[in-house]
């Protein structure tokens, strides 16, 4: 909670615009070319050994890591998920840094499932940065998963000029007795807008 509430704080800043363009800019899953994806280990295939065992190329923010287990029995693609275990505490897996071009439409989405249906929603973020580090632009959008895959995803646009590093974030609330799945966690850099940003 304290080091996702620095994190929050970090990106205090930032303009939500949330999804509000998403029905206007209404990209579905046919829309994308898998080999596009530009988010590293989505699947969450790769190992960081010297990391625990932990996804490769993805930072947990937590203060507990031993919740947190790749899962090789329960996946939507491949052969590991990540696995999120009764979380005592809020956990946030964040990807590793892409370039954003701020005049494109970005389409972000990730997979997640449970063992019980949560009260507690789930978060997938899309965050943005100027080239000095400091938030620019915030996209979320929340699902309560429940015990089948569910596609959470969304469409962003209009960044601001300034936005030139993009991560995305999932956010795994705090909820006891509920374990949660999460995998396939892409980004994709869809249509270029006609006209430049000033
Ligand atoms: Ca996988």
């Amino acid at each position: 909670m304290i080091r996702f509430l620095l994190l929050i704080t970090l990106f205090g800043s930032a303009s939500v615009l949330g999804c509000a363009f998403g029905s206007v800019f209404n990209i579905s899953s046919n829309s994308v070319d898998e080999e596009d994806n530009i988010i590293s280990n989505s699947s969450f295939e790769n190992i960081d050994f010297e990391a625990q065992k932990l996804p490769a190329s993805w930072y947990i923010l937590s203060e507990r890591d031993d919740l947190i287990i790749l899962d090789s029995s329960v996946c939507h693609t491949g052969n590991s998920s990540i696995m999120v275990k009764s979380p005592e505490t809020e956990i946030t897996l964040v990807s590793a840094a892409f370039e954003i071009d701020p005049t494109c439409i970005y389409y972000s989405r990730c997979f997640v499932r449970s063992d019980d249906r949560s009260t507690q929603p789930l978060t997938l973020y899309l965050f943005a940065f100027d080239i000095a580090g400091n938030p620019v632009n915030t996209f979320s959008r929340k699902i309560f998963p429940t015990e089948n895959w569910a596609k959470l995803d969304f469409t962003s646009a209009f960044f601001k000029s300034s936005a030139k590093v993009g991560r995305i974030a999932i956010n795994i609330p705090e909820k006891e007795n509920v374990s949660f799945w999460i995998d396939d966690a892409e980004s994709y850099r869809m249509h270029r807008f006609a006209f430049s940003q000033e």
